[in-house]
């Protein structure tokens, strides 16, 4: 990343007031939770995410699709926010601007560093629900195993996540288009945008003619379309980014 890129990405964010924070699996990544993208490892390290996270895998095999689930929200409890996620969270307490997160992540990562998230396009692995009802669970139960019943069906309940070929929750989808509808600026963090229709938003937001930062270290389909991008990891570059410029 050159030098010019950061003072691009800083003038933009100085004269923006209604900034929208558009996260993906790389936000997570240096707290120590795997993106969805990389390559599982131990117990799991032969099984496909795509199929895991899927209405066939769930019908194939729940214990094993639940047994994957609680594994990660005993994991993401586990650990901490990182650099990226706190340098979030400080860039909505600053005076003048609007800070709206609209995450892809299942994880807690973003609340727990202190942001407001407006949308969990993907659901919540802390969000289970009965499969059959729809009876929303306590949190508590989502690492619990073995899979519990619902209490009020006796059916099963199922990870409150959206597979492929489920849609998105329509209340997360209207709020995340509300506050894209006032943003001045998206800063795209960690996605491969590739998984639709999340991936429209910042497509929509740039053909808006609204500037787009992207931070990632490696290339992905934002970065055909970014106004800038910061190539490196979120850690490092958000920290940056926010900096005032007699601080670099
Ligand atoms: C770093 C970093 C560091 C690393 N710092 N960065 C149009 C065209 C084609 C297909 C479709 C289409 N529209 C819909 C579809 C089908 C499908 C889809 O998009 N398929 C594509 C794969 C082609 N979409 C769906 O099925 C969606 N539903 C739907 O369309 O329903 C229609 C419907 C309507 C009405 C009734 C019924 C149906 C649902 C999509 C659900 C996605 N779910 C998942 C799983 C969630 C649960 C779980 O976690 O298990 O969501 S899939 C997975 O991908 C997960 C993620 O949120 C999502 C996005 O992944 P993300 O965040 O981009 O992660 P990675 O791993 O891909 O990338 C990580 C990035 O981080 C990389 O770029 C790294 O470089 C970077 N990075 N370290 C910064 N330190
Ligand atoms: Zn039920």
């Amino acid at each position: 990343m050159s030098t010019g890129d950061l003072d691009t990405a800083r003038d933009l964010l100085e004269a923006a007031s209604s900034i929208v924070v558009f996260t993906g699996a790389g936000m997570s990544a240096e707290s120590g939770i795997p993106t969805f993208r990389d390559a599982l490892t131990g117990i799991w390290a032969n099984h496909d995410p795509m199929t895991l996270a899927s209405p066939e895998g769930w019908a194939s095999d729940p214990d094993l699709v639940w047994a994957w689930y609680a594994d990660r929200a005993t994991r993401v409890r586990s650990v901490a926010p990182n650099a990226g996620h706190l340098a979030v969270a400080e860039l909505g307490r600053r005076r003048g601007v609007t800070v709206s997160v609209v995450t892809q992540n299942v994880d807690d990562l973003h609340e727990r560093a202190g942001s407001v998230v407006a949308s969990h396009l993907h659901g919540s692995l802390f969000a289970p629900r009965c499969q059959d009802c729809g009876r929303p669970e306590s949190s508590d139960l989502a690492a619990a195993t073995p899979r519990p019943a619902c209490p009020l069906c006796g059916s099963t309940l199922r990870p409150g996540v959206v597979w492929f070929g489920e849609p998105l929750p329509s209340d997360d989808w209207r709020r995340a288009e509300n506050v894209l509808d006032d943003a001045d600026l998206m800063i795209v963090v960690g996605t491969t945008g590739v998984v639709y229709p999340a991936a429209e938003l910042p497509e929509r937001t740039c053909a808006a003619g609204v500037p787009v930062i992207e931070v990632n270290p490696e290339p992905s389909a934002v970065t055909t379309f970014a106004t800038v991008r910061l190539a490196g990891p979120a850690t490092q570059m958000l920290p940056d980014l926010l900096a005032r410029r007699d601080q670099s």
